[in-house]
């Protein structure tokens, strides 16, 4: 068998099968129209503040809703209308939207949409067989897919075409553009120039209806790159410095924009990696300004023609000088580092904000306790799958062979797109990593998304993995609490794998090699793009038929993947009463928790079942257990979908209670849903993530913050509570809720929202899309 085909697998056919070929650009004419409108809107802008402008802020300013009438704007503060150009969606979150959107009754979307099948693999054996059995096991859902992109226009990546955000790179992403997505992970199309913005599938709804699309207007952070990346730093390094620095919470309202001469020295794939895992510290989006090096990838990539039209409105594809002069007077932050001086990074164990440069890892590790014996280094996923990535993680494992090394840790890739695998397997490189014993799995998330079948992981052992992805929650990768993941460069993923050493350090540290001399690995060196280019037999793309009115789109009524959505009742028009505390959930609780990946995946399309996952990783405060509450109506204890069950079954509402940052993570609208499908009625926190607090209220649930933060402690373990004021219910205007403890006594806090007057409507309405579905009909 070819090696492409052990590896590849063959693409399974749907519906129609169109040709796709590399020298293609999509949507062009969009493009160019965004071109031509720009340089009017900015400058119109620019006269509106007075002031020069910030790259984001032209953007932003770009696409104005209704462009007649942009103010300017209070950061954090005002609720703001946009238009963006297009609409992406990953499988594991597309079904939920399409689900929605089919109930918006529009005949066709109406800005280009695509969905890209990436989640749904379980990494095994290898890609072909892996891919295989994907396709048999979830061809039920990819079916549905195809139907539903076929039927209403919207562009279909088969599975094994690649991972969202490497698709998104390589074909649709351009300088000055604004596109959302139904992942987090969108924003890594910023390195190429956009403002790609992650959001819940009813977000993308509203797009794909041809609504407006709601963003409070964000806070700006600047992050200034002087100097030059060399020797083992990567752009990874970066971000994995920055999310040190930030926190899982720092970006949180901003969107960061780098500049300065070390952003202009890097590649456009490299600035990727940078925006992608700027999700990770919870920043609305990040953006790097146009230069040559995206020029450089888009005409790689075969879109000459949008490099040649971005290169004519260069100047409004960057900030103005002014800014770049002196960033503080426009930017609400500013970050500067060297990057003459950075030093690789690992990020972790279970949270993408522990960063340890790689020189204090031997001491730090120690002083955890944390296992140094590396199992498996993964390399790959949509954060660090670029040419360049794999070329220069294959100059180490060229250093294996050539210094009579012996790779001491398993060693995993998982190439982001098939023009990448393709490309990569044409230049030899898999052959290189063939002979360090590497296992390269299909072209999509993989274990990154938990959809890893590793073997022994049931079993529970303490152990320790690196990879280049960007999330390293507890269970994340393969289900077992107790494997600490860190996250590195794909250099240093691949030196440490070979090490089989957390604590080494490639930039001092030899290794001892089969004749027992102690050898160094020279540092790492690649190419920026393949100085051949790019190749591709088939990219696994489907286009829409042109008219899809005769499309029918099945899904059968006894599935246990797929269900048609109900809408969600309308808001009682009084107080609640008589709500139960579900669970006062402890410490750090991310969609992860709430509403769990890997196996849960398979389920995505499918409400009910999906939500007997409903909050079974958060830790109930007060016996320090996952997935275990007291049931109020038993006084025993039970699963937490269990006693919510109950609670619905007897006509009773709940609230789920949480501590900061709640709903960190991923975009997964399911973390919403499956609350308000189960009867939650609130939930009330110290802190949201932003895209779960938008979540939240487009499906007509309560998202509440404490107004006094040490309120957390008040709630008690059998609180019956009522929410007073939604009668009243006005943007600015806190509630009251009413805390009746087992004891007879009670307490009355004060909480805030962030409501504005569309989103109240929403709460009304039982939810976002029962207004769609009205005006519709
Ligand atoms: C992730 O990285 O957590 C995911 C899986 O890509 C999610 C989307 C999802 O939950 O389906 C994300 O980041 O939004
Ligand atoms: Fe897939 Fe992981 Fe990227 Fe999410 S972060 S899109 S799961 S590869």
């Amino acid at each position: 068998m070819p090696i492409s085909e052990k590896i590849r697998g063959k693409f399974p056919k749907f519906v129609e099968i169109a040709n796709y070929s590399i020298s293609m650009a999509f949507d062009l004419d969009l493009i160019q129209s965004v071109y031509q409108r720009m340089p009017e809107r900015v400058a119109a802008a620019r006269q509106l503040l007075g002031r020069p402008l910030t790259l984001t802020e032209k953007i932003l300013y770009s696409h104005l809703w209704d462009n007649a009438a942009p103010q300017s704007f209070g950061r954090g503060k005002d609720y703001v209308d946009f238009a963006p150009d297009r609409v992406a969606m990953q499988d594991a979150t597309a079904q939920m939207a399409l689900l929605q959107f089919m109930q918006a009754g529009r005949p066709k979307v109406a800005v280009p949409s695509t969905v890209h099948c990436d989640h749904l693999i379980t990494a095994k054996t290898g890609a072909g067989e892996d891919l295989t059995k994907a396709t048999q096991e979830s061809a039920e859902v990819y079916d549905f897919l195809a139907s539903v992109s076929n039927k209403y226009g919207i562009g279909f990546w088969k599975p094994g075409a690649g991972i969202i955000h490497q698709v998104v790179l390589e074909n649709y992403a351009f300088p000055g553009g604004m596109m959302i997505g139904t992942d987090s992970h969108t924003v890594n199309a910023g390195g190429l120039g956009m403002i790609a913005i992650g959001v819940g599938g009813a977000d993308a709804c509203d797009v794909m209806a041809g609504l407006p699309w709601e963003l409070k207007w964000p806070k700006l952070i600047g992050i200034k790159l002087t100097g030059k990346l060399n020797g083992w730093a990567a752009p990874k390094d970066v971000i994995l410095k920055v999310a040190g620095i930030l926190t899982v919470k720092g970006g949180t309202g901003a969107i960061v924009e780098y500049f300065g001469e070390g952003a202009n020295a890097m590649s456009c794939t490299g600035k990727g990696t940078i925006c992608n895992m700027g999700a990770e510290i919870g920043a609305t989006t990040s953006t790097f300004g146009y230069d040559d090096s995206m020029e450089r990838y888009l005409r790689a990539t075969g879109r000459e023609a949008i490099a040649d039209a971005a290169n004519g409105v260069r100047e409004h594809l960057n900030a103005d000088p002014e800014v770049y002069a002196n960033p503080s007077a426009y930017f609400d932050e500013v970050i500067e580092i060297n990057l003459s001086e950075l030093e690789p990074h690992l990020n972790g164990p279970f949270t993408p904000d522990l960063a340890t440069p790689i020189s204090k890892m031997k001491e730090t590790a120690a002083a955890n306790g944390w296992p140094t014996k590396v199992e498996v280094g993964l390399i790959g996923s949509c954060t660090n799958s670029s040419y360049e990535d794999i070329s220069r993680a294959v100059s180490l494992a060229k250093q294996v062979s050539q210094k009579n090394l012996k790779t001491k840790a398993e060693y995993m890739i998982t190439p982001g797109s098939e023009q990448v695998r393709y490309t990569i397997e044409r230049d030899g490189f898999l052959e290189v990593f063939d002979q360090i014993g590497a296992k390269v799995f299909a072209n999509a998330c993989g274990p990154c998304i938990g959809m890893w079948d590793r073997m022994g992981a049931e079993k529970q052992e303490k152990n320790t993995i690196v990879h280049s992805f960007n999330r390293n929650f507890a269970k994340r990768a393969d289900g077992n609490p107790n494997t600490y993941a860190f996250v590195g460069s794909p250099e240093l993923v691949t030196a440490l794998a070979i090490a089989g050493d957390l604590t080494f350090n490639p930039l001092t540290d030899t290794l001892l090699n089969e004749n027992g001399e102690a050898v160094k690995l020279d540092p790492p060196s690649g190419d920026e793009l393949p100085t051949r280019g790019f190749a591709v037999e088939d990219a696994g793309y489907q286009a829409p038929a042109v008219d899809g009115s005769q499309v029918e789109v099945k899904v059968a009524p006894n599935s246990s993947r797929l269900q048609l959505l109900d809408p969600f009742a309308a808001w009682e028009g009084t107080d609640l009463n008589n709500l139960k505390l579900l669970i006062k959930a402890k410490g750090k609780c991310t969609t992860d928790h709430i509403s769990m990946a890997g196996p849960w995946l398979k389920f995505r399309g499918h409400l009910d079942n999906i939500s007997n996952n409903l909050l079974i990783g958060a830790i109930n405060f007060f016996n320090e257990k996952a997935n275990e509450v007291k049931n109020q109506l038993t006084g025993g204890y039970d699963t937490v979908p269990g006693t919510q069950r109950a609670y619905k079954a007897a006509g009773i509402g709940s609230v789920v209670v949480g501590d900061e940052n709640y709903g960190e993570g991923s975009s997964r609208e399911h973390a919403a849903m499956e609350p308000r499908h189960l009867g939650v009625r609130a939930v009330l926190v110290k802190s949201f993530a932003r895209i779960h607090e938008t979540n939240l209220k487009k499906q007509g649930m309560l998202a509440l913050t404490f107004a006094d933060k040490a309120d957390y402690d008040k709630i008690q373990e059998a609180d019956t509570i009522s929410i007073l004021g939604l009668t009243e219910f006005a943007p600015n205007k806190p509630l009251q809720m009413v805390l009746n403890h087992a004891d007879g006594s009670s307490d009355t806090i004060t909480v805030n929202h962030s409501y504005n007057d569309q989103q109240i409507e929403w709460f009304k309405a039982g939810g976002a899309l029962n207004i769609i579905r009205k005006s519709v009909a």
